[in-house]
């Protein structure tokens, strides 16, 4: 074992996090209680949640040696120890994280406060936690009264099979009065893709894009937003706006276009419950007495191609009381997506940042280029000074630029990623919420006046998810490629991690994530942002096992391979490894041996697992124009990873065998693996030079992450790898997304943390410094990603990170 941190001592200037803790001395805390790794969610439907907290304490070596969990139904009774829910009573334990609730029955819509008492090491007295509060939401479908409400039909305008079908956004709308003084009111909705929700006139919540997208047809999600304070005594307006998302298809799919599920029109099921004061209850729920048009402002939307917004259709007034809708359209009840209706357990998409554009510079055209200064995702906000009614601002997205300065939108395919704003009159400030852009560029044209840096905003958007890890380093290259990584991380979440915001693609590809939701897991609490993504694989998965590449499906890729659905199993050890979260590992054992055993019945000979689609997908090319090596020296047998993936599944299987004590099934994933392992190595080890295959640095580093080398050649191994990066590759990494993963973690355990150093503050191509040298502010699909084919060239990718994320935390960091 090298020493990890002597190398790199001098080099880690700030680790800003984990310094701080420890000199600025902190009071002894318990705080940041969270119920399923939420803090104070509402509308959660788990029965038994699980409850952690954090303890901060001055010095090391503070260990909790007990507590005591109480919860209560009322602030009042928390308050005078009361616990009627639960008192757990003082339990010796060190489990600070994952405490089962287990308590009194938690029925539908009942308020849960909580506090816990904390014994530690070094204190005779407990310490008493902060209070904290979960709500329960809907569980069972009793208690939904309302109906699924929508139109199930296109508007005279609208040509809903066009192949880039972009809807109208439809606003619904119910007056009601409450009649008793109001005590509580709380809303639960599923707007299908995303909606809006009003109250008399005002937004609920700060979210956006909102509910998730679920595979539709299995599950779907609503939100709960406590609303007491929106709803007045007497008449009282509620409104939805609802949008395409992923729910009304995006492309039909001629023209070698792969056509999008298509879930139908938009549809929503919202329950409004009101407790009076008296303790009587009012709902109000989505009917066919709800009123609807198309007639509003937002004429066109869709994720892929823009937002159209008409200003001059704006209808003042339309979710508040008293708007005429007499001339709106009687809402339908609609058939349910599906019988599965469930709470959203994790974060919901929010407006996380803003940029201020680093330059706006009036072109020979008139129009102008505002440059962020940085590739994000999200939307323009802009601010209009004094608009011109029915004339248009257009604002166009992209990632980089011609040489002549135009906008580059070769790589975003027919993602058209533009916004049309008609103005109305006067001062107006404007941005979309129906549709989303991955760009560092804008191209504002219809601008009326001089636009100014300070007109424009760049709105970034993703879940929020807390940004939990930072790090920065005295070296320059490793900063930016960091600043590169955390950028495309969190460009590409969208309530699914996808592959790339900004083309007509933004899918959930399993294989881009893998090991990289590892990385990810040291920047971003996105324990339930992955648990989530794993319900939609599991959703996606086949009866006869088979997982698809792409999840939610809304592109149906079931290719059968090991390197994509691999990312199943290997985030579900990464959210226990991580976050201790068992949970994910006991909901999806079964359908992951499942997968396994359809995979070896059908592709498995005599131990090789001959099948694979995408080998080591996005390798550096031996001609910059090319997006795939031809080159068959540089290229890794499918049958090589099939075989040594499914190997490293058996080892995860056999893992998760033993955490759920199934001794059985651990002995058998064993043998297995072993006849595995004898079979690859017969076939693909040479054992006079230690190398795998045609002896690429993904075969070798494979082989040896995931210990089928035997031990006698393991230095030969590993030589193979130094051998091919510095003499073939020049001191370069010649990996695609598959040998990355386990790359700079290899080179690192068997002795050369020098090399790993190497490769991430080289700039010279292949590189992550070479993207950011040549002006990269994330990371590239491609490595050659400045001269490839824009067919398949995204700006904005993050599978080519590997487990670069994970050594510079792991080993860089020695955390
Ligand atoms: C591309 C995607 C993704 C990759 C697949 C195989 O279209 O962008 O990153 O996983 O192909």
């Amino acid at each position: 074992m090298y020493k990890k941190t002597s190398l790199f001592a001098g080099l880690i200037s700030l680790m800003a996090l984990f310094t701080s803790c420890v000199h600025n001395g902190p009071e002894f805390s318990v705080t940041r209680l969270r119920c399923e790794f939420l803090q104070d969610p509402l509308g959660i439907d788990i029965t038994q949640p699980r409850l952690s907290w954090e303890i901060t304490a001055p010095g090391r070596g503070v260990m909790q040696t007990a507590y005591q969990v109480m919860v209560a139904s009322s602030k009042e009774n928390l308050e005078k120890g009361d616990y009627d829910l639960w008192n757990s009573g003082k339990i010796i334990s060190d489990s600070s994280v994952n405490v089962k609730y287990a308590g009194s029955p938690l029925t539908s819509r009942m308020r849960c406060y909580w506090k816990v008492n904390v014994w530690l090491n070094d204190r005779k007295d407990s310490l008493v936690s902060e209070k904290a509060h979960w709500s329960m939401g809907l569980l069972n479908v009793s208690d939904w009264s309302a109906k699924w409400t929508g139109l199930d039909s296109a508007f005279s305008w609208e040509d809903p099979h066009a192949v880039h079908t972009r809807l109208s956004a439809r606003y619904f709308r119910k007056d009601f009065s409450a009649e008793k003084k109001i005590k509580k009111a709380v809303v639960y909705i599923s707007g299908l893709g995303i909606y809006q929700l009003y109250l008399d006139g005002e937004k609920i919540g700060k979210e956006e894009l909102s509910p998730d997208p679920t595979q539709y047809n299995d599950r779907v999600f609503y939100n709960t937003f406590d609303v007491t304070k929106n709803i007045s005594e007497g008449k009282n307006t509620i409104g939805v706006i609802l949008g395409n998302g992923r729910f009304f298809t995006m492309r039909w799919g001629p023209k070698g276009i792969p056509p999008i599920m298509n879930f139908g029109y938009p549809k929503m099921l919202v329950q409004l419950e009101i407790t009076h004061e008296d303790g009587s209850v009012q709902k109000i729920v989505s009917d066919s007495t709800w009123k609807v048009t198309a007639h509003g402002p937002v004429i066109a939307n869709n994720e892929y191609d823009g937002e159209d917004y008409n200003a001059t259709l704006e209808m003042p007034g339309w979710s508040k009381p008293g708007f005429d809708d007499s001339h709106w359209l009687q809402a339908q009840s609609v058939s349910a997506p599906c019988d599965t209706v469930e709470a959203q357990m994790d974060p919901l998409i929010t407006v996380m940042d803003s940029l201020k554009p680093k330059s706006v510079t009036k072109m020979p055209d008139g129009k102008y280029l505002v440059d962020m200064g940085q590739n994000m995702v999200g939307w323009a906000r802009i601010r209009i000074g004094d608009g011109k009614k029915g004339d248009t601002v257009t604002m166009r997205f992209a990632e980089r630029l011609n040489p002549d300065s135009v906008l580059y939108t070769a790589n975003l395919r027919s993602a058209e990623a533009t916004d049309h704003y008609i103005m109305k009159s006067g001062k107006q400030v404007w941005e979309p919420h129906f549709t989303y852009h991955g760009f560092r560029y804008v191209e504002v044209s219809g601008y009326p006046g001089e636009l100014t840096p300070s007109d424009i905003q760049g709105r970034v958007v993703y879940d929020n998810l807390p940004t939990t890890g930072h790090f920065e380093t005295s070296d320059s290259v490793v900063n930016q490629v960091y600043h590169n990584a955390y950028w495309g991380i969190r460009s590409n979440y969208r309530g699914m991690p996808t592959d790339c915001p900004q083309r007509d693609e933004r899918m959930g590809w399993l294989g881009d994530r893998a090991v990289g939701s590892y990385g990810e897991s040291f920047i971003f609490d996105n324990n339930t942002l992955y648990a989530k993504w794993l319900q939609d694989i599991q959703d996606a998965q086949l009866s006869d096992g088979s997982v698809p590449d792409v999840a939610p499906t809304y592109w149906k890729v079931y290719s059968d391979n090991m390197t994509w659905p691999g990312a199943y199993v290997i985030i579900a050890n990464m959210l226990y490894h991580q976050f201790d979260n068992l949970k994910p590992i006991e909901q999806h054992y079964a359908s992951m041996k499942l997968w396994l055993s359809y995979m070896k019945d059908k592709y498995m000979k005599d131990g090789i697992l001959n099948k694979d689609t995408y080998g080591d997908w996005c390798m550096p090319p031996e001609n910059p124009e090319l997006i795939h090596s031809t080159d068959s020296t540089r290229i890794t047998a499918g049958a090589y990873l099939g075989t040594v993936t499914y190997y490293r599944m058996l080892q995860l299987m056999e893992h998760f065998a033993n955490l759920l004590h199934k001794p059985a099934d651990k002995s058998a994933f064993e043998m297995l693996g072993d006849s595995v392992k004898t079979a690859f190595n017969k076939k693909y080890l040479n054992d006079t030079t230690g190398a795998y295959s045609n002896n690429t640095a993904t075969a070798d580093v494979l082989a040896l992450a995931y210990d089928l080398v035997p031990d006698s050649l393991r230095s030969k191994t590993f030589q193979q790898i130094v051998n091919t990066t510095m003499d073939k590759f020049h001191g370069h990494i010649s990996t695609g997304l598959v040998g990355a993963q386990q790359l700079m973690r290899t080179l690192t355990r068997f002795g050369r943390p020098d090399l790993a150093f190497r490769l991430d503050t080289n700039t010279t191509y292949p590189s992550w410094g070479y993207m950011a040298k040549e002006g990269a502010t994330t990371i590239w699909e491609l490595w050659n990603g400045n001269t490839a084919d824009p067919a398949m060239n995204s700006g904005n990718h993050v599978m080519l990170l590997g487990d670069l994320v994970v050594w510079m935390y792991e080993d860089l960091g020695g955390i």
